[in-house]
């Protein structure tokens, strides 16, 4: 792994918060383990191994029962360990794949029986090497047939630049981050208010209101960047989604516990039936609807 990788919490708290029956970590990740799962040749970090029993052990601890599994750009376009780690919980986990557009009808029907929904279009430069924006239209037509929808991942800087694009994307669009705000510019800053007016103005896009651990310029408790989740999740309560984020890729500052992660969701959505619906009705409608 990286000489500066920060491992997951080996220990995270018992959270406070109880869990709605039937809750979903919407955005969590598996590494490797290499090498049965080897990262890809073009990935642009190496992290620790964090498996699938590691993630599972999580998910029973911290109370949830399923699992979106997002495939991370370590792995690049080989989506094995992600597939297997659905296809070992069964219908309690799906998967969200990163392809090319020389994937097959095959491997698509595979994926989709492992438990796959989803692809993700990834725009964050130190993420991936750019893709052309053809390619995306092209994979996102062909996976219509299967009724996935498509993840983006994306910095607030490059909205303005990718809003046309976004448009044209048939189907549901999940914004990674709330599309990572600037928190030291205010809730009242017109670059969020740009991504607000993205979401009320096209139905289809949804957003998860995720990693609080990456938005923050004051750190824990995180307390700077409650507005922004609170106005997303006011505004948007059927159409938000959350994750833990486990094991956590690329976090330099420190190392989020996952428990306090969990504690900090009824910060964000404040009545149990906003909590209903971002931990279990929306994510299920979305992932479990066959
Ligand atoms: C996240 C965020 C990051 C990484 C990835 O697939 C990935 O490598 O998603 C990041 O570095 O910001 O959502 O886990």
């Amino acid at each position: 792994m990286d000489p500066d990788w920060l491992k997951f919490h080996p220990n995270p708290k018992q959270p406070e918060f109880v869990l709605p029956a039937g809750a979903v970590d919407a955005h969590c990740h598996v590494f490797g383990p290499s090498p049965r799962f080897p990262f890809a040749p073009e990935r642009k970090y190496t992290p620790c191994n964090a498996g699938k029993e590691k993630l599972y052990e999580l998910r029973d601890y911290l109370g949830f029962t399923r699992n979106v599994i997002v495939q991370a750009t370590c792995h690049g376009k080989d989506n094995s360990a992600m597939v297997d780690a659905c296809r070992t919980a069964g219908d309690l986990a799906r998967g969200i794949a990163s392809v090319g557009s020389d994937v097959s009808r095959d491997e698509l029907v595979e994926m989709h029986e492992a438990g796959v929904r989803g692809v993700r279009f990834n725009f964050v430069k130190r993420l991936v090497d750019a893709t052309p924006r053809e390619v995306f239209i092209e994979i996102a037509e062909r996976i219509q047939e299967f009724n996935w929808s498509i993840v983006v991942y994306f910095e607030a800087a490059d909205l303005h630049g990718l809003e046309a694009f976004l448009k044209q994307l048939p189907g549901i669009i999940v914004v990674d981050h709330m599309g990572r705000p600037d928190v030291s510019k205010g809730v009242d800053h017109p670059d969020f208010g740009r991504f607000v007016r993205l979401m009320t103005e096209n139905e289809n896009i949804w957003t998860k209101v995720t990693c609080p651990e990456r938005l923050t310029v004051a750190g824990v408790p995180y307390d700077d960047v409650l507005p922004f989740y609170q106005t997303i999740v006011d505004q948007f309560e059927d159409r938000v989604l959350w994750g833990t984020d486990w094991p956590h890729p690329n976090m330099k500052s420190h190392m989020p516990d996952d428990g306090a992660l969990v504690d900090y969701i009824p910060k964000i959505a404040r009545t149990s039936g906003q909590q209903r619906k971002l931990l279990v009705s929306n994510p299920m409608r979305l992932y479990w609807a066959d």
